[in-house]
Parts: structure tokens; sequence; C-alpha cells
């Protein structure tokens, strides 16, 4: 009996059985963060389990403080991917389109067998969608169909979807943190997942230039639309300043979102070539950042977004604080209307 996701009772069994036997790449994003890892590691140890020879795949390295999660797996960059044989299966993870994993495995991979992803924008890009944007992880939809299929976690899977599930709900805080969140993690801790070391690698092993890249982001934060909007700015040339690179950066937006009074949350990375990246995060999912993200190229979640640009930085500050200008009474109306 389906107990977590009965949506998927049918399809995800279809999935495993159109995987078994084959050779399986488990492609997740760039810029890979513990939910992508995790939803990677553990896809790929319970599909190698099944008697599948899978490997993970990113455009990105892992993440020095995730390196922990990815026990009994193999990562390889875009370049190694393109050397697997010609019918390798693939398997997108925690990404919204196939080119969240950049152009060249989007090329690479044209046809996926699976995708399982939480992302508001998944609009089914492979044969079999294992997409909920009602879960608030990768992790937790994996956790789920799991164990609604019988299939064993073993205490280094249970720990790769568990460091996912804490990750993306923000600690358990976050929106989208439900009860099956809390049932899903118990059943990982049971199964042999720790919360106290999971935390330690997460959470308190930062560099001590993070420290010194959080300092210029707290320097440059202002306040805009009357304090409804903190904004912050990483100069290009920072990270080499400060001893750090672009992973650092994690966590960073939610000292802008934190503030009283504050509904989004904005980081703006510029970069040496005049392109830059934003990610927008906001308290209350009404605020649907996704759309706002999707009006420059970007996407995501109602309450985190992000986009990337290539050029136009002088403008953008402008451009953005209009759109969210629009938005904010957007969730006015609704939330005056919900008060009603
Ligand atoms: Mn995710």
């Amino acid at each position: 009996m389906a107990k977590y996701f009965p949506e998927f009772s049918e399809s995800f069994p279809r999935l495993l059985s159109s995987l078994r036997g084959r050779s399986v790449a488990v492609v997740g994003h760039a810029r890979p963060d513990g939910d992508c890892i995790g939803s990677q590691v553990a896809l790929a140890r319970v599909l190698i389990l099944l008697g599948s020879p899978a490997v993970c795949v990113n455009p990105d390295p892992v993440p020095r403080r995730l390196a922990y999660f990815t026990k009994g797996v193999t990562f390889l960059g875009t370049d190694q991917a393109l050397l697997l044989p010609e019918d390798t299966a693939s398997v997108f993870v925690d990404c919204a389109d196939h080119s969240r994993a950049g152009e060249r495995l989007k090329l690479r991979f044209p046809k996926p067998q699976g995708t399982v992803d939480h992302h508001l924008s998944n609009g089914g890009f492979a044969e079999v969608n294992i997409v909920d944007s009602g879960s608030a992880a990768a992790c937790e939809i994996l956790a789920g169909v799991f164990l609604d299929a019988g299939i064993t976690i073993d205490t280094d899977t249970a720990t790769a979807l568990y460091a996912g599930i804490v990750t993306d709900t923000g600690q358990f805080r976050y929106s989208s943190t439900s009860q099956r969140c809390f049932m899903l993690a118990g059943e990982l801790v049971s199964r042999g997942a720790s919360p106290a070391q999971a935390g330690f690698e997460l959470f308190e092993r930062e560099s001590a230039g993070k420290l010194r890249l959080l300092q210029h982001f707290l320097a440059s934060l202002s306040m805009e639309l009357g304090g409804r909007v903190c904004i912050g700015t990483l100069k290009s040339g920072i990270y080499a300043e400060t001893g750090t690179t672009a992973e650092d950066t994690e966590g960073l937006v939610d000292f802008a979102r934190c503030v009283d009074g504050v509904d989004v949350g904005v980081l703006v990375e510029e970069k040496p070539d005049g392109s830059f990246k934003a990610s927008l995060r906001a308290k209350d999912p009404l605020c649907r950042l996704d759309l706002v993200a999707g009006l420059f190229g970007g996407g995501g979640h109602a309450c985190a977004a992000g986009l990337n640009r290539k050029t136009g930085a002088g403008e953008f500050r402008a451009s953005l604080l209009a759109a969210l200008e629009d938005r904010l009474k957007v969730v006015d109306a609704d939330r005056a209307a919900r008060a009603r």
C-alpha cells in the first residue's frame, strides 16, 4: 500500500523497470545543493542495489561540505559524462527542466527516462515524471516512493536523503515543511541517518573565508520598497578577496530575508564578465517568486527562486524592484481577500 505518494504507485515502479539492467546516469543541476546531491546519491545507490550500474553526473563538482553524503557513488563532470556508453539511460533529479544541468548534458540526454523533482515550473520533460511541487525536497519524494515500493533504505542512503530534506526545508522551518517531511525524516533516522552528524557536516563546517564574505554581504544590504525588500550584492572579485568560492554564498540570502517586515530577500552576485546571478527568497508562498524570476528567464519555487543573466547588471536592480513592487501588490490583495 502506497502510504506517502499514492499518485506515484504505478509510475515509480514503471520507471524502475524501464531502468532494469541498464547503465544509468543520475543527473543533477549546476551549483548543486544538499537536495540535489542527496537525491542523486540516494537514487544512484538504490539503482546499484537493484543491479543497474549507476553513476551521478553533475556539471559542477560536489561542494566540500556535501562530500560526506556521497558514499558509494561516483560523480562525473560533463566532459566525462559525454564518454558514457551510447545507450546509457538518464534520470534528472531536482531539475525543473534538463537545461538546469547545462546545455551539453541536455544535448547528451535529450529524452530522459525519468525525472524526480519538486519545482513548480517542472512541466514534465521525461518519459516518467515523478514531480510533486507540494514536496519540500526531491529527497522527500524519493524517500516516500522508496518506502512505498518496499525498497530497502540502508544507512548511507538514509543519510543522503535526510541531508536533502534538512537543507531544502531550511532545517524544518520553511513553509514547505509538512507532517510528511517529519514522518519521512523519522523513517530515515530509524534507518541510521544521524541528525547530529548530518547537521555538523552541513552547518558547522563553514570556511573562515565564509565569515569574511558574510561581512561584505551584510555591509551591502539595503532596504527597498519601504523595508519589504532587502537586497545585498557580492561584487565581482570578492571571492579572491575573501578566499572563498561560489559555494560559500550558500545561506547568505537568508540574512536578507530574515529581517522583520521583509517579504523578499535578494542576493545579487556580479561576475567579472559582466554576467550576474540573483537569488530570491520569500517568507510567504503567496509571493510566487518563481513567477518573478521567470520574468528574467529564471525559475524555481514560490519561496525560493533564481536567475542568471549575461548582461544588464546596471539596469537589473531597478527592473527587479519594479517587478517585486507589482508582485507585492498582488500579495497584499491576496492577503486582504483572505482576511475578509
Ligand atoms: Mn530541491
